[in-house]
Formats: structure tokens, sequence, C-alpha cells
């Protein structure tokens, strides 16, 4: 098992859901944290609680990841204690609406492919470098069972977790013989403000996603990024493909008796 003592976590989207899980469970196994995202009030309250409770050390920076120039200078510019980063988990994402792909909004549209595709791409090309320099270094991708199949209403955004599934294939061709990891993560349904931001904080609409049935939780799916994290040097896990029990293919969802 590679220890993840003092190991700096790079972690996108931190300030909520899937992200803020990464950050307590990478916490807990005593790694230093950089955490972004584009609500500073939300991180920083995230941060000092962190460092209460689990006495880490932690920077914390307010990042758009759709503005390639603010990636670009946000990453160049970090202290130097804080550039060489050994793990960077690509979890900034989200869904909007439920349109045929023909209706989509040329807004919502813009903003899953610039999140979930280019974003994860500006980070990327600032992060990695520096780990195939230092020949170290693991890139966790969250994708999705949105990028394994797509459903109805889901066209552009499963679009997008498909591309990234494909970056996640590449980026380790392109690292090919060297030491630095490449892996995805990619969860079914998990209970986070996902539905809400997709239903434009239409709160009945996102309950009923998860009404009725056990979905998986943000902690399940840090758990599992962790164990990626965690293995020896020289195992590569490429993907690991996680739903909860209730939930047997993309619309195929288990309901409890209410
Ligand atoms: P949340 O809405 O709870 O969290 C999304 C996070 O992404 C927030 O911290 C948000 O922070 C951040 N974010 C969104 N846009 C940007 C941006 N432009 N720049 C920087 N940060 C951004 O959703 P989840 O935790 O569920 O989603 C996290 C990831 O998990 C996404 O990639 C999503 O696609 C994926 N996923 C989610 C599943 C689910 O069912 N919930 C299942 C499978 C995958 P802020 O608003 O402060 O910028
Ligand atoms: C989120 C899972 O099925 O809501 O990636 O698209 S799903």
């Amino acid at each position: 098992m590679m220890a993840l003592t003092n190991r700096l976590v790079c972690i996108t989207g931190a300030s909520a859901g899937i992200g803020a899980a990464c950050a307590t469970a990478f916490a807990q196994a005593g790694a230093r944290l950089l955490l972004c995202a584009r609500r500073p009030d939300k991180l920083d309250a995230a941060a000092t609680q962190l460092r209460k409770t689990h006495g880490v050390d932690i920077h914390t920076f307010t990042l758009d990841v759709r503005d390639a120039d603010a990636v670009t200078t946000a990453f160049a510019e970090l202290p130097d204690a804080w550039q060489a980063i050994d793990v960077l988990v690509n979890n900034a994402g989200l869904s909007k609406a439920m349109d045929p792909v023909y209706a989509n909004t040329i807004g919502d549209i813009d903003v899953m492919v610039d999140t979930n595709v280019k974003g994860l791409l500006y980070v990327t090309r600032a992060v990695v470098p520096g780990m195939k320099d230092r020949n170290h270094g693991h890139i966790i991708n969250i994708g999705s069972t949105a990028g394994h199949a797509v459903y109805p209403g889901g066209t552009v955004y499963c679009a997008t977790k498909h591309a990234v599934g494909a970056l996640t294939q590449g980026l380790k061709m392109d690292l090919h013989g060297t030491r630095v990891r490449v892996s995805t993560v990619d969860p079914g349904m998990v209970e986070t403000d996902f539905s809400l931001v997709r239903f434009e904080g239409d709160a009945a609409r996102a309950d009923a996603v998860y009404a009725n049935t056990e979905p998986l939780t943000p902690d399940d799916v840090a758990d599992a990024v962790v164990w990626c994290a965690s293995r020896p040097a020289r195992v590569n896990i490429q993907e690991i493909i996680l739903t909860t029990v209730d939930q047997s293919s993309a619309t195929m969802i288990h309901r409890h008796a209410p």
C-alpha cells in the first residue's frame, strides 16, 4: 500500500459533494490538500473544519476550471511548497437539464462541455507536465456510469463523461513508460447537489431523483478514490465503476415502497 501521509493532493470542485468528501478522506489519510472551486466561502469553511479535525495542511484557491487563462495562472503561481502535486483529482463537473440533444440550450451545452471536458483538460495540462518531469504522480478523473451508457435527456452530459473515459485512456498512453498513474472512478447515482444544479435549484425535482432508493454517498466514491491512490506504486487502477445496489443500469433504479 502507498502511504498518503504528506502527499500533496489537489482536488477540483472541492467545495461540495464528491470533491468535498474526497478532501475529507485524503485528510483522514494524512495528505496535504490543495483545494479549488468557484465558491471561496464553501471551500474555506471546509478547509477550516478539516484543519481543526485532522490537523492537515491545506491551501485553497478560487478557480473556475472553464477559464483557461485562470487555470494556467493559478497553477503556475502556486507557492513553491504547493507546486509538486502527487495526486490530482479531476472532479469539478456538472449536468444541466434533461432535454433532447437537439433542444439543449447553447448555454447548457457550453457549461457542460466547458466544465466537464475542457476544464478537465486545462487542469490536466497545467499539472501533468510537472508529474512527468518528476516521473511520479497520479491523475484520478471522476467519470460516471454516464460515460458507459447514454440515457434519454442526458445525451450531452453522457457525451462529456464518455469523453472523460477517452481522455483517461489517452492520457495513460501519453504517459506510457513513466511512473505516472492514470485512473477513472465512475459512479452511478450519488446523492449530492448534482440534481439540484441540474434542475436549477428545483429541490422537489432533485429530491425525486433520490426518493425511495438508497443512492451512493459521496463518501462511498471518496473511498474508491483513496483506494486507487493508495495502491502500491506499480499498480495502476484503470477504471472503477460503482453503483448503489439499487441501480442496475442508467435507468433501472429500484424504488422501495415509501
Ligand atoms: P456537486 O454539485 O455536489 O459538486 C460539484 C462540484 O464541482 C462543486 O464543488 C462545484 O463547486 C464544482 N464545480 C462546478 N463547476 C465548476 C467550475 N466551473 N469550476 C470549478 N469547480 C466547479 O456534484 P457532485 O459532487 O455530484 O459532482 C462531482 C463530480 O462527480 C462531477 O464531475 C459529476 O459529473 C460527477 N458524478 C456525479 C454523480 C452523481 O450522481 N452525483 C455520479 C457520477 C459522477 P463550485 O460551485 O463552488 O465551483
Ligand atoms: C451522474 C450519474 O446517472 O445521473 O453522473 O448521470 S447520472
